[in-house]
């Protein structure tokens, strides 16, 4: 999968990619990420980016022609009919659904705005959709396009180097995840689940499960009533789960 990213600080970009999971899958070269800087756009001598907002208030607003032209310049790097994402907290948010979703296409290119904003008629004509990953406001784009890549490069078949996702982990989808332990047996008086400490497969796997449904339940009511309809062993697991913790 080819990305790349448009955005004023392509180092922030180049540089996560050397670490973790995201910097095996470039190596590995499941995912080639590229960055284009709309100030390599510009022609006069401040090279200038941004501008006044028209109405007035503070700040400043990425001006059309650079950023335009620099998106051009991406689009043409990766596959012909790839995505266009503007990261924004106006977006529709993103989700695991839609992470699957955007890991199945050839290219996209992400544009990080910076400042108060970019020019409305960039949307227009040069954006297919606009992304949020979250309800709050940062200071730009780039740590969105981030996250993006990271929950992206790791669904990328060879990407992670244990054989999960697969069987191994796909009983618990949509759910959050089981408590995790590792030596000492004991740690700050608390000691790891009796159960974990054994061999008994099937045992532990009720556990893990009984522990995910448990915890989505009760942290996480709106993941746990958006999923599929639970199976007769989970409904018995989260009545057992709820009956020990009194609830
Ligand atoms: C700045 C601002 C200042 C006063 C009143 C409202 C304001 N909104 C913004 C703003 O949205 N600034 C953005 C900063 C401009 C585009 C890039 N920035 C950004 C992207 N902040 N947060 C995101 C983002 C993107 C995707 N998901 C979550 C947050």
């Amino acid at each position: 999968m080819k990305i790349e990213v448009v955005t004023l600080f392509p180092e922030m970009i180049r540089q996560a990619m050397e670490f973790g999971i995201t910097g095996r899958a470039v190596k590995r070269g499941l995912i080639a990420v590229g960055t284009e800087d709309p100030r390599a756009h510009t022609s006069d001598v401040h090279r200038t980016v941004d501008d006044r907002p028209y109405g007035g208030g503070p700040g400043m607003v990425m001006k059309p022609e650079p950023l335009v032209a620099a998106i051009a310049a991406a689009t043409a790097r990766v596959p012909a009919g790839s995505r266009r994402i503007y990261l924004s907290p106006q977006g529709e948010r993103l989700g695991q659904r839609r992470v699957e979703a955007l890991s199945k296409e050839p290219g996209l290119v992400l544009v990080a705005g910076r400042y108060e904003g970019i020019d409305e008629r960039v949307i227009a004509t040069s954006i297919d959709e606009e992304l949020s990953v979250g309800d709050y406001v940062l200071s730009g784009g780039e740590l969105p396009a981030l996250v993006v890549i990271d929950a992206v490069a790791r669904l990328m078949e060879g990407a992670l180097n244990d054989a999960r996702s697969s069987a191994e982990e796909s009983f618990a989808e949509g759910l959050l995840d089981w408590p995790h332990y590792t030596r000492p047996v004991e740690y700050a008086g608390l000691r790891v689940p009796e159960v974990l400490q054994g061999g008994d497969h099937e045992r532990i796997r009720r556990w893990r499960l009984r522990e995910a449904l448990g915890r989505t339940w009760r942290r996480r009511p709106d993941l746990f009533l958006s999923r599929r309809a639970s199976t007769a062993e989970e409904v018995e697991l989260l009545n057992e789960f709820l009956q020990e913790r009194q609830s």
